[in-house]
């Protein structure tokens, strides 16, 4: 008989929890109930036996609702086997289940007259099953799940205390793999009220973490993580896969990896909302929507990009968060400073930039004949310097312009919206006229000590004449002392001067738009006594004087007009303007889009070639000035040519000598029709020839400045490196255009380069015979040939070999002349010691002073393989990066090597030696006037007493500093 020793309303007591309802109890959010007895409303349908075991006790809850209890205190007899067994319990996937038992359990002691087989635990077991309706479980099927002790038993006087103890144990069962299971209890002899059983599962509940959903999961069988990706919420994407692991206790562990809301959406919680109207959100990594920059508007919503107001743009490489910006207004207060056929152009920068920073100018260069046909393009033949389009600065040098010719430069304006507006492009234009120079018309009045000049100002100036600056010197004397004087009159008396000597003058015009460039040079020699101005102003000679001509000029006119014969009406010097005669001039022959050099050995006549090639030109409208120099086929004289209705240009006439064979005069022309083929800025031009009277003639353009070989060293160590590179790059330039004609020039030395008064070189020296019979470097070869040996190819010595290739060797040695300042290629080694060094793998060193880039391009160009050598392309644009980065200059070669094995070394006693032997002579007498008269005393010579003598030319003083070092390294050894 079963004892009852439960008070029932106890139960209420101990729980009261559960007064207010059973089913309302809340069990934690991660954990799954299978089954709980007091929750059961109707019969738990659990079976015990033997009957006499387990009893199930219902007592009522306030609500009158029947709550499930069992007992059993089969105490008082031995061998007890009680077994209560639950229905059968789905699994519901649970790989581990747990059983929350409560339970009170009476302490044997506290009951009176029990035998010594009273129980103080239980037993606790489930079996594993598929079906879900088993009547019969054998004992020995279940698998024990723990023996159950209370850890709180109570005695009799608890009860009457009405201090009830109520034990919780949990365990769990694992591994499941069945449908279900059946749980039981054995009670073995105890006194037991199993008060509640609740069997549950526990699961990772469903979660939103990092805008990753991870859904519900019910935990392992063992003990194991169980990882879980994570699906991006709506209107995000994936940053890295979400994935996190589900634990046995329930819970979240390891977030990795995330969702970001997508351009358009922002995260608010765990999700992604539209962003509002006028704000926008670019990316899905930008945390939140942002206010639409300015100039911009999102009116929809949900923007990742807002639009640009209407004119204006974002450019493709603006950040969407940029204001939206446009293209800039125009430039402004364009100035320019024109210096005869190059102009420093500047103006102001736009006033509005169209909300960037990014603006850039570009130039368009337009030449306008002005004769009501329209403007063309420039063409390449104009040099703009930094560059001429995307200048970051406001300013350009514009270099290589035609003279006395109609320019139309616009400056416009860009930044980055500019390409995305169709709208024009706000720009400034200013038109200039290049190259006014002051008429050449003089009148001249001369006493013992002044000279009085008179001119006429600039045909066509390009502004109001604001002043004349006459600059003048003694004759030879330029480099020692000249004089500017500045007058606005258009007459000038030049004060002070030495009775008996002979004075250059030069005269140019400022205008408001700058210099114009400087007229000819004027000699003129004051008298030689106290003598009466002849200057009467109705005496006052009138000379037509050009280039350096004056008093001499009609000495030079004679010589030229005897040597030439006078078949032809030549305009004398003092000529009527009437007496020009106008002529039908006779087209050169162009060949349309020919851009190949035909040889004039290729036309059986020779002279169509020069019809083709070359204009023939009336020689009344040559005036003979002076003689220049003398050629192989004649003398060389400057002069002036008039064509009609063109302005009055200087020229170089050469003409063939009387007395000349047909093959001579064919030879003597062939230079006209190779000259006549060729149309390049660093190509020395063809006006035109004379055939049609004695003598031929054959007209090209005056270079002011001579050859470049003698124009050097006349002004060593004057220029700057940059100069320098300029010079160079101007003979690689006209070089190149040479060699994409196809033409092969064999003769490419510094004294075949013509220097202008820009400092413009031009190439010149074509012809046939020139290269074996004109030159006088050429010497005979062992084939019979004559070859100009320290300018030539090896190649093209042993065998003749003259291609591009062998013209950039020359180049080479064209660029050791310009950088030494006309230094003879290997001084004086003889040709045979020349050809057999160059053999030997010598190679020049580095003049003085020579930036190491450009010895290295030298020694490129004298690479002995000719495939080897740099192309004139590839010359020309090394030369313009050099040019652009002046840094790179800056590193000089070694010049102690130059010093020790390249110079020449003498022996000198005195200042004045050395002097002379560095090529210094011009200050022997600043040093005897400073007090260096040994040259003990010039060993410590410095800088600023450089300076303080007179020695100002940096390139100068470089050259005496660094020999004075040599002269200190060798103690007086005095070895220059
Ligand atoms: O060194 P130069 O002064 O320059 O002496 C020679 C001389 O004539 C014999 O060739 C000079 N020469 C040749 N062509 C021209 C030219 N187009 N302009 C100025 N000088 C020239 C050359």
């Amino acid at each position: 008989m079963a004892l009852v020793w439960i008070y029932p309303s106890l139960l209420f007591f101990l729980f009261p929890s559960l007064k207010p309802g059973r089913a309302l109890r809340n069990y934690p959010e991660n954990e799954v109930t299978l089954l709980d007895s007091m929750s059961a409303l109707g019969d738990l349908g659990w079976e015990a036996y033997p009957p006499e075991g387990w009893e199930e006790i219902s007592v009522m809850d306030e609500r009158n609702t029947p709550m499930r209890s069992y007992q059993v205190c089969n105490v008082m007899e031995a061998n007890q086997n009680n077994w209560l067994r639950t229905r059968h319990i789905a699994r519901d996937g649970a790989q581990r289940v747990y059983v929350e038992i409560k339970f009170t359990l009476r302490d044997c002691n506290s009951l009176p007259g029990v035998p010594g087989t009273c129980k103080e635990t239980f037993n606790m077991y489930y079996y594993e099953s598929n079906n879900p309706s088993l009547w019969f479980i054998k004992e020995s099927q279940y698998v024990k799940i723990d023996t159950i002790a209370a850890d709180e038993s109570f005695t009799q006087t608890d009860v009457g205390d009405r201090v009830m103890k109520l034990n919780t144990e949990v365990r769990d069962i694992g591994n499941l793999s069945k449908k279900g299971f059946y749980l039981a209890f054995q009670d073995v002899g105890a006194c037991i009220a199993l008060v509640s059983v609740r069997v549950f599962y526990k699961r990772c509940p469903a979660a939103v973490l990092n805008l990753a959903r991870f859904p519900d999961t019910v935990t392992g069988g063992d003990s194991a993580l169980v990882e879980v990706h994570g699906a991006c919420v709506d209107d995000s994407e994936e940053v890295e896969a979400p994935r996190m692991y589900c634990s046995a206790d329930g819970g979240w562990l390891v977030p990795i990896g995330r969702c970001a809301c997508k351009p358009g959406f922002e995260e608010s919680k765990d999700h992604c909302q539209p962003c509002s109207p006028g704000t926008y959100k670019a990316a899905a990594a930008d945390e939140y929507c942002s206010k639409c920059p300015p100039h911009s508007h999102a009116h929809q919503g949900r923007a990742s990009q807002c639009t640009c107001e209407s004119s204006f743009y974002r450019a493709h490489t603006d950040p969407p968060g940029m204001a939206c910006t446009r293209p800039p207004s125009a430039p402004e207060n364009p100035m320019y400073t024109l210096n005869d056929t190059s102009m420093a152009l500047e103006w102001d920068p736009p006033r509005d930039n169209g909300g960037r920073a990014d603006v850039t100018y570009n130039v368009r260069c337009r030449k306008c004949p002005g004769d009501g046909r329209k403007c063309s393009a420039c063409g390449s033949g104009v040099h703009f310097l930094p560059r001429q389009l995307g200048l970051t600065t406001s300013r350009v040098l514009v270099s290589d312009l035609l003279s006395n010719t109609n320019y139309s430069f616009s400056v416009e304006a860009v930044n980055g919206a500019s390409e995305l507006s169709a709208g024009p492009r706000g720009q400034v234009t200013v038109n200039i006229t290049t190259g006014q120079t002051v008429s050449v018309v003089l009148k001249e009045r001369r006493s013992k000590d002044s000279i009085t000049l008179a001119w006429q100002g600039p045909e066509r100036p390009n502004g109001a004449i604001v002043e004349y600056e006459v600059i003048y010197y003694e004759k030879n004397q330029r480099d020692q002392n000249y004089t500017v004087l500045k007058t606005k009159a258009n007459v000038m008396t030049v004060e002070g001067l030495k009775p008996g000597t002979t004075y250059v003058f030069r005269v140019r015009a400022r205008t408001d738009g700058g210099y114009g460039s400087y007229g000819g040079e004027i000699e003129l020699e004051t008298s030689h006594e106290d003598m009466l101005a002849i200057g009467d102003p109705n005496q006052s000679t009138i000379l037509v004087v050009s280039v350096a001509g004056g008093v001499v000029l009609l000495i030079f006119l004679v010589a030229c007009f005897v040597v030439s014969g006078r078949h032809c009406g030549y305009i004398k010097a003092k000529q009527d303007p009437d007496e020009e005669k106008t002529q039908v001039q006779r087209g050169r022959v162009k060949l349309p889009g020919s851009r190949t050099y035909i040889h004039p050995h290729t036309y059986e006549d020779p002279n169509q070639a020069v019809r083709d090639f070359a204009k023939e030109i009336d020689a009344s409208c040559i005036r003979i000035e002076r003689v220049i120099g003398a050629g192989e086929f004649g003398e060389v004289c400057s002069g002036r040519l008039k064509l009609p209705s063109k302005r009055e240009i200087y020229v170089a006439i050469k003409s063939l000598k009387a007395g000349y064979t047909e093959k001579q005069r064919r030879d003597f022309l062939s230079e006209a029709s190779i000259m006549g083929q060729f149309d390049h800025p660093n190509i020395i031009r063809l006006e035109g020839v004379v055939t049609k009277c004695k003598p031929v003639m054959i007209i090209t353009e005056y270079m002011e400045n001579g050859s470049l070989d003698t124009f050097l060293k006349k002004n060593d160590g004057r220029f700057t490196v940059i100069q320098l590179v300029g010079i160079l790059r101007g003979i690689a330039s006209g070089m190149k255009y040479l060699s994409d004609m196809g033409y092969v020039h064999r003769d490419l030395a510094a004294r075949n380069i013509l220097v202008n008064s820009n400092l413009v070189c031009k190439v010149s020296d074509f012809g046939l015979s020139r290269v074996l019979e004109d030159d006088p470097e050429a010497a005979y070869t062992t084939r019979g040939g004559k070859i100009p040996i320290r300018w030539t190819a090896p190649e093209a010595i042993a065998y003749r070999k003259f291609t591009s290739a062998s013209d950039v060797w020359s180049y080479g040695i064209v660029m050791w002349e310009v950088m030494s300042y006309g230094e003879r290629p290997y001084w004086e080694m003889s040709n045979q010691d020349v050809i057999k060094a160059i053999d030997e793998g010598y190679r020049l060193p580095a003049p003085m002073d020579c930036p190491v880039v450009l010895h290295q391009l030298m020694l490129d160009c004298w690479e002995k393989g000719r495939g080897e050598r740099p192309k004139f392309g590839q010359i020309v644009n090394t030369l313009d990066k050099l040019i652009r980065n002046p840094n790179s200059l800056k590193e000089l070669a070694n010049t102690s090597i130059w010093e020790d094995v390249s110079t020449p070394d003498f022996s000198v006693g005195t200042v004045d030696e050395w002097l002379d032997a560095i090529k210094m002579g011009q200050y022997k007498e600043n040093f005897a006037s400073a007090g260096y008269v040994t040259l003990d005393a010039v060993l410590y010579i410095s800088l600023s007493e450089l300076s303080k003598m007179g020695v100002t030319l940096v390139g100068h003083q470089k050259k005496i500093l660094s020999s004075v070092q040599s002269l200190q390294a060798q103690g007086s050894q005095v070895q220059v």
